[in-house]
């Protein structure tokens, strides 16, 4: 038996941070669940297209170590994730939570609801690390593409995730 958490991504953008993780980490269980079917297609994990919390519960049956990678600033995952954590923690999963928030530039009603969010969603969580996408372009020296610095993200979160918990 393996002592390791299941990832779960929630929203779009996690596909892409659990496809990273799971290049580097075949062994581990993830679950992506997103609303989107489209996206979901392109996912080289097991995912869930979101309909109810019932079957979130039914596919994480037994799996109760659990850390959600929720990268804020959609609809999804800003009005969603607090939902869905809620629903683990009632099923007495052990959660901890990695997010991260938009960069200024995605506009600043997605950085409001992402901290909106985020407020929430520390106060359910006793672990949460969150990451200021922002805060990354800063320590840059050059202006790199968008998706070149969302792969550097990918990777910093999944630094965090070895570093804490695998
Ligand atoms: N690390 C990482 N973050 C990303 C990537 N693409 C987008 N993001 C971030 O993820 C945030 C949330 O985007 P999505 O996951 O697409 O949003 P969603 O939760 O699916 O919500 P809607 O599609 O609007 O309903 C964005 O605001 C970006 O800051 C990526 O490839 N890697
Ligand atoms: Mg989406």
């Amino acid at each position: 038996m393996s002592n390791k958490p299941t990832i779960v991504g929630i929203g779009g953008a996690s596909k892409k941070i659990l496809n990273h993780i799971r290049r580097n980490e075949p062994d581990l269980k993830f679950l992506c669940i997103d609303n989107d079917e489209e996206n979901l297609k392109n996912s080289y994990t097991r995912t869930l297209l979101f309909k109810d919390f019932a079957s979130i519960g039914r596919v994480l049956d037994g799996e109760n170590d659990i850390v959600v990678i929720l990268p804020l600033g959609g609809n999804f995952g800003c009005d969603m994730g607090q939902y869905i954590i809620r629903y683990l923690i009632n099923q007495n999963k052990d959660i901890s939570v990695i997010a991260t928030t938009p960069f200024t530039f995605e506009g600043k009603k997605r950085l409001s609801a992402a901290r909106s969010a985020f407020r929430i969603i520390e106060d359910l969580v006793f672990d949460t690390t969150v990451f200021n996408n922002n805060s990354l372009l800063d320590k840059l020296e050059q202006q790199i593409s968008l998706p070149d610095a969302f792969r550097i993200i990918d990777e910093i979160i999944y630094d965090k995730l070895k570093e804490k918990f695998l």
